[in-house]
């Protein structure tokens, strides 16, 4: 028997007569103690933390097998699985405790050498493995569904698909908030850059065709980042709630800053010199009224019927109101086409405003003042509380006809826009309603006439015209959502260098418009698979 052999024996000996053996690591004895790591299956990170702890206990490291070890600590499974590695192959035979790693761990906890019992690897030779215990290492997929690949997933990202119902609600509610935060309390172009990537981020995650479970599902999506959005994503996923979100939710300031936002006609600067002058609630700008907001009719309106305006447009009332408006429309213009677009077209069950979208053949003069002639006869029959005609410049910009730098009639360069503050029935029956006489109600201030005895609610409608050649485009960029234009006008000038705004598609490579017919057309030009409007949620 060799000296290993009988050393071994001993230990064997002392394992059935004594429990646990507890060895000062300040005995002399420490130095008799080599210890090999076998670094199959151990991290880098962590054999480097293993190879330090064994430093500190005092004992020797030997950096490669020899035949002076007398332990290997190894995370194999079973002794004979040690034997069978490559560093074993002339020690067959060798006969020091083969160890699990967490007797390490152990001894470091107690400060102490501890009794190699309990960590020694079991011994299960291979002849021996019934086929029962052979589990076939079933490698467990990331994502719960195999046809998910994020390579194709990130490859484009209006290829992407976002439907209202998506499966990942309070991750995006979560994100949308932070969006929201810096879009309302925004200071400087850096916060407006935060409110961006975090709508981004929020797209991304309505993107994901299943439900994430675990935080490595949401690595490497384009649109989350690595960063602060996927920080926020990881914690609500693992534990439902993130500090930042609930202290930004409830931040007083916020608060009132998104209060004010939702008067209509108001954006985060007034907002921020109402919050300045002490206001807090809509109350308090009520109160201001006269003075500060007489002077802005828009926001006099936004101010005067807040709580009608902040009440959600429901679809009947929605689609109640866009017959009653386009049936009128077509008696101007027979031949008119339209549709109801925003929100509405993309599945929502409620919405903030209506968006009626007209096509007319194009006339020399531009514009064929289709708008117009709507407006005056709902103007005509007493159903307008407010109205503003404008012109759009992509999402969100909106130019007051009188100083736009163009003449009304470049309608190339922009859509003509009506915004109207609208009388909706509140027995939602309109055949009566227009017949009655609204004299009474035409000299009222905002003010007055919100608080008077009426029979309707305040309702937002916008009115949108384009000429036939620019209606697939106009309804793409109707259509929305606001962040889902983003990235496909991103994606047009990145990827193909065109511009694509509501009036059409221009490639800026050769200079020329490109012409559609249909919306099918618009993708198709983009090179992109056609999406229905409920796909298109970001
Ligand atoms: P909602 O239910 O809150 O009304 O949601 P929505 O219908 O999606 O939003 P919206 O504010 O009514 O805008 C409808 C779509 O029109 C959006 O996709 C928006 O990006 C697009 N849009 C433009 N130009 C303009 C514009 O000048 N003003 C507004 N408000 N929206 C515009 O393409
Ligand atoms: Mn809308």
């Amino acid at each position: 028997m060799s000296i290993s052999m009988k050393k071994r024996k001993l230990h064997e000996d002392e394992e059935d007569s004594r429990p646990t053996k507890i060895v000062s690591t300040s005995s002399s004895n420490n130095n008799k103690q080599i210890i090999y790591i076998l670094p199959d299956c151990i991290g880098p990170r962590r054999l480097e933390i293993m190879e330090k702890s064994v430093n500190k206990m005092g004992l020797t490291l030997s950096t490669r097998m020899t035949a002076n070890v007398t332990h290997v600590l190894s995370e194999l499974e079973t002794k004979e699985d040690v034997l069978e590695s490559k560093e074993f192959s002339i020690f067959k035979s060798w006969k020091g405790y083969i160890l699990h790693a967490k007797w390490l761990a152990e001894c470091l906890r107690c400060h102490s050498l501890v009794s190699e019992t309990g960590f020694l690897l079991p011994s299960i030779p291979s002849h021996e493995k019934k086929a029962d215990d052979v589990v076939p290492h079933v490698e467990i997929p990331l994502y719960p569904i195999p046809e998910f690949d994020l390579k194709t997933f990130n490859e484009c990202i209006p290829e992407r698909k976002a439907i209202f119902d998506h499966q990942n609600k309070e991750i995006a509610a979560a994100l949308d908030l932070l969006s929201e935060y810096w879009e309302t309390c925004q200071q400087t172009k850096t916060d407006e850059n935060r409110a961006l990537a975090f709508a981004r981020a929020a797209a991304a995650i309505k993107c994901l065709p299943f439900k994430a479970t675990n935080s490595q599902q949401l690595k490497g999506i384009k649109g989350l980042g690595n960063g602060h959005a996927l920080r926020v994503a990881t914690q609500i996923l693992e534990s439902g709630y993130c500090p930042e979100v609930e202290e930004k939710r409830n931040d007083k300031k916020f608060l009132s800053l998104q209060i004010f936002c939702k008067v209509y006609g108001v954006g985060p600067s007034i907002a921020e010199k109402w919050y300045g002058q002490g206001l807090r609630t809509v109350e308090d700008v009520k109160k201001l009224d006269q003075h500060d907001i007489a002077n802005n009719d828009m926001i006099a309106h936004g101010v005067a019927f807040y709580d009608d305006l902040n009440r959600p447009l429901l679809r009947a009332e929605a689609e109640n109101t866009y017959k009653y408006i386009t049936d009128l429309a077509k008696l101007i213009l027979p031949s008119v086409v339209t549709s109801m677009n925003g929100g509405f077209l993309r599945g929502k069950s409620s919405g903030h405003d209506l968006d009626v979208l007209f096509s007319y053949p194009e006339r020399e003069d531009g514009d064929y003042g289709l708008i117009a002639a709507v407006l005056d006869e709902l103007n005509k029959k007493g159903l307008v509380v407010w109205s503003r005609a404008t012109h759009t410049d992509g999402p969100r910009k909106v130019i007051e006809i009188n100083s736009s730098p163009l003449s009304s009639g470049s309608t190339n360069e922009h859509l003509p826009l009506t915004m109207i503050i609208f009388k909706y029935p509140l027995d939602d029956r309109f055949d009566e309603f227009e017949r009655r006489d609204f004299s009474g109600e035409r000299n009222l201030g905002p003010f007055q006439l919100a608080n008077s005895n009426r029979q309707w609610r305040a309702i937002r409608v916008d009115l949108v015209g384009s000429t036939n050649a620019q209606y697939p485009y106009a309804q793409v960029g109707w259509t929305g959502s606001k962040q889902y234009n983003r990235s496909l006008r991103q994606y047009a000038k990145d990827s193909l260098n065109y511009s694509l705004s509501s009036m059409g598609l221009h490639d800026n490579g050769q200079n020329r418009w490109i012409a559609a017919q249909t919306e099918q057309d618009v993708f198709h030009h983009l090179k992109l698979t056609y999406r229905e409007p409920w796909e298109r949620n970001f």
